[in-house]
């Protein structure tokens, strides 16, 4: 299963994202060849706490900060072909920032959790940048903050090129013009995943739960659009979802190549096994053996082409969708 990692101080917007998005994507989005896109979880107690959570925010109440960490997981199916099975943490707020000594234990925990992740999802509240952009020492101290647990992610994580996506939350408080300027100071903020040599796929979107939303003590006020529309929830997702699949093709072609040298080399075994005199290969005969392992690459050769060919054509469709939803940047360069 793939691990897609939340990082995100309190109240930056991540277990209103997940609901949303948990809502929002089970109903599936369609893709131009027709083929429907679900995101679900198998499991019914998860499925049941996401929708009584999305309930609470229909009613008109923002959900309360959770004071439990719970984990989710999900499958990513393509006309019903699973294309990804991932797991995420709903971490109890406050952890990732707490300086309480009671809490360190588990924030190790925390911590340790976010080794090995396909895909780091950053969440900043639109208020907070905001409030950094008009010189707030806190607001611009919450966004500092997220580069030392980055700093922390690659001094623990094995493979430092772990795929990373920004996600400005409650862009309904932002104009499109301030989107845009909110977007170029975050990664000037965060430059350093942004900057060219990192060879990391690093990517910046913005997400609402709808329109003229705010919080009067709780109360959720402003109009709650999460259906599957275009652009926004999903975006995070499906960069994951690219992430991951990414890494499947170069899996397969790796294979492949593999199979490739596997295989000339089997046919010169062969033809080693053919050159030599009938009287030595009467007494010690290869040849059957050898054209087996031939077959035997030539088959996994074709699965292997066959599995390229499936992961481009959807990497191709999903592409299409990110890069209208999200910037995106690949070694430094905007694709
Ligand atoms: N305007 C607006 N506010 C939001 C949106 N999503 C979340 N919020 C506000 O942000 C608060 C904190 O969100 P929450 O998901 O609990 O943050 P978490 O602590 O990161 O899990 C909510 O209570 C809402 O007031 C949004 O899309 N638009
Ligand atoms: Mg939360």
């Amino acid at each position: 299963m793939d691990k897609i990692s939340f990082y995100g101080l309190s109240r930056s917007g991540k277990s209103c994202y997940i609901f949303a998005m948990a809502q929002a994507l089970s109903q599936g989005i369609q893709f131009p060849d027709g083929q429907i896109l679900t995101v679900k979880t198998p499991d019914p107690r998860q499925m049941l706490r996401l929708y009584k959570a999305y309930e609470t925010m229909k009613n008109g109440q923002w959900p309360k900060g959770n004071i439990e960490s719970y984990d989710y997981n999900f499958n990513v199916r393509k006309a019903l072909e699973n294309l990804m099975s991932f797991g995420l943490t709903d971490f109890r707020g406050g952890l990732l920032d707490s300086m309480d000594e009671d809490d360190t234990e588990e924030q190790d925990k925390l911590f340790k959790s976010y080794e090995n992740s396909s895909v780091l999802l950053f969440f900043i509240g639109a208020d907070t940048i905001r409030d950094a952009r008009n010189g707030d020492f806190e607001a611009n101290f919450k966004i500092e903050y997220l580069n030392t647990l980055y700093g922390n992610y690659l001094d623990r994580a094995q493979d430092s090129k772990t795929p990373i996506m920004i996600v400005i939350t409650k862009s309904d408080m932002l104009s499109p013009q301030e989107i845009e300027q909110s977007k170029i100071f975050v990664k000037k903020k965060m430059q350093e995943m942004f900057g060219v040599g990192t060879q990391i796929t690093a990517a910046i979107t913005s997400v609402t739960l709808g329109r003229n939303l705010s919080n009067d003590n709780g109360e959720l006020e402003g109009e709650l659009i999460i259906g599957p529309t275009p652009g926004n929830i999903h975006i995070p997702i499906l960069f994951s979802l690219y992430c991951v699949m990414a890494k499947k093709l170069e899996e397969a072609t790796y294979n492949l190549r593999s199979a490739e040298t596997s295989y000339r080399g089997a046919q010169r075994d062969l033809s080693h096994e053919l050159s030599r005199s009938a009287f030595a290969r009467f007494f010690d005969d290869n040849e059957s053996s050898i054209r087996s392992r031939i077959s035997s690459y030539n088959s996994t050769i074709s699965e292997e082409k066959t599995k390229l060919l499936k992961i481009n054509e959807t990497m191709a469709m999903i592409k299409q969708y990110l890069l209208k939803g999200a910037e995106v940047y690949i070694n430094g360069q905007k694709q």
